[in-house]
């Protein structure tokens, strides 16, 4: 790939960061150090004008909003939370699969009234319910939903499972299935329009790289 522009890339440590650089290696681009050995929260690259800032997950969509990086990579679950403004989402890079479910103990009821909902994602669980015509209060959790239900604070949960073990560690169940998540690329919209070669360029590169992991 030829890279003519500053590149600056949000990512977050552990499975995106993991399963977004073999797609990055794709294009050429290797990190010249570890994040999960390094405390450095930007990576240079062996490309001179291609940087990785290392960030929370959450915070991947508010850093691209405001051109702080051109590109991040961020689950669909943080970009349904932060609402996209002044993002591009134009690929979906297949990694860091899960599943947004609703959860409580076996047998705890779905509907009914002052049902109370515990979980980080807002939005989405508010919308979840709404379209089925279900009235719930919903308690904004900033992790470790799990022990809500067992302690009494809400009669669901609404959080991502991949294996179901964290769930069933706690003694509960998956009772509604929202939606399947996975990351995706994301684009400043400026850095869309002022670095076009660049950025289109590396998104196709991107997108073949997917499409050879898929297969
Ligand atoms: O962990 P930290 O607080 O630093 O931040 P984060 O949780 O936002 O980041 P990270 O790296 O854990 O997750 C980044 C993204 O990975 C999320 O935004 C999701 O899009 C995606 N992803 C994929 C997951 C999981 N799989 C996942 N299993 N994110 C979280 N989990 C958690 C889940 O919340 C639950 O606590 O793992 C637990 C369930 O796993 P199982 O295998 O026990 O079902
Ligand atoms: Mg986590």
């Amino acid at each position: 790939m030829n890279i003519d522009k500053p590149i600056t890339i949000a990512l977050s440590k552990g499975r995106i960061y993991q399963q977004t650089l073999p797609l990055l290696a794709h294009a050429g681009i290797e990190a010249l150090d570890d994040p999960e050995s390094s405390r450095k929260l930007i990576l240079e690259t062996n490309h001179a004008l291609v940087k990785l800032l290392i960030i929370r997950a959450t915070d991947v969509p508010t850093y691209v909003q405001w051109g702080a990086a051109d590109i991040g990579v961020a689950g669909k679950d943080v970009l349904l939370e932060h609402g996209g403004e002044g993002l591009y989402e134009p690929l979906d890079l297949r990694i860091a699969r899960c599943r947004l479910m609703v959860a409580g103990r076996e047998g705890a009821r779905l509907s009914g009234e002052r049902l109370r909902v515990a979980t980080k994602y807002v939005n989405a669980a508010r919308r979840h319910f709404s379209a089925k015509g279900q009235q719930v209060e919903i308690i904004k959790l900033y992790g470790s939903m799990e022990l809500a239900p067992l302690v009494g604070l809400a009669d669901l949960i609404v959080d991502l499972v991949e294996s179901g073990n964290t769930l069933k560690a706690n003694g509960l169940v998956p009772l509604e299935h929202i939606m399947e998540i996975s990351s995706r690329l994301v684009v400043n919209k400026a850095a869309w329009k002022m670095k076009h070669p660049v950025v289109s360029e590396l998104l196709e590169v991107l997108r073949d790289a997917v499409e050879r992991q898929d297969d």
